[in-house]
């Protein structure tokens, strides 16, 4: 299979691969967890250039994320968060290390990030934007707000779009290695679009220039992950 087809049926199955079933909060899914895995890019270091530079992912991969993984493996170690899925570990963040905290987002961020990322996007699928249009007015409005939230995260962290437990969306971010599924967070639900505005996910392409860095998002954001990570979340 060519590359681009395989990327192309990634989006598809979305649903049906073993690490989206990994981020669900879904009940029945924490039953066949099985264990922490460090999940593949799905597409080459250079797929997603001009927007954002194959140096830049090469280093944020196999450095960054790695690098959670590890720590958040090592510090788990021994203990039964090795069994236990992050989005369950998160609910009660506040009472674990700020190893943990920090590594064990990192960890989730990143991968959430990765797949929600495509070289080649597909139309918005149509019950993603009604979503988006009934909770924000227009998808105009939520591209705004949410490219607002990323433009502003003071230091490093991330920008979100997630569902709340009343089913609605809303757009967040949070410092450093937070999301919105932990107990510590400002608001509260199930991440499904985020986007990492820490120094290191721009500045060798960017420098300074994050707001330029947030608008070129829009340009490879795979909406047929996010419309899947919606369905999930609502079931
Ligand atoms: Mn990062």
């Amino acid at each position: 299979m060519k590359r681009r087809n395989f990327i192309t049926a990634i989006g598809t199955v979305a649903v049906a691969s073993p690490f989206i079933g990994a981020l669900s909060s879904c009940a029945a899914e924490s039953k066949t967890f099985e264990g922490h895995k460090f999940p593949d890019l799905g597409y080459d270091f250079n797929a997603l250039e001009p927007y954002i530079d194959a140096q830049t992912m090469e280093l944020h991969y196999t450095k960054h994320h790695q690098g959670y993984f590890n720590n958040f493996m090592k510090a788990a170690d021994g203990t039964e968060m090795l069994e236990t899925p992050l989005e369950k570990i998160f609910a009660t963040i506040s009472q674990q290390s700020e190893t943990i905290r920090n590594n064990g987002g990192g960890f989730y961020n990143h991968t959430l990030f990765w797949e929600n990322m495509t070289p080649s996007p597909t139309e918005i699928a149509v019950e993603l934007k009604q979503a988006i249009e009934n909770d924000f007015g227009s998808f105009d409005a939520f591209k705004d707000k949410f490219g607002t939230a990323a433009k502003t995260r003071f230091g490093s962290g991330w920008a979100w779009l997630a569902v709340g437990t009343d089913g609605k969306l809303f757009v967040t971010s949070t410092p450093n290695q937070d999301n919105p599924l932990m107990d510590v967070a400002g608001e509260k639900g199930t991440p499904i679009l985020g986007l990492d505005v820490w120094e290191h996910a721009y500045y060798l392409h960017y420098q300074n220039r994050r707001a330029e860095y947030v608008d070129n998002f829009w340009n490879i954001v795979n909406w047929e992950v996010v419309k899947n990570r919606l369905v999930l979340a609502k079931a």
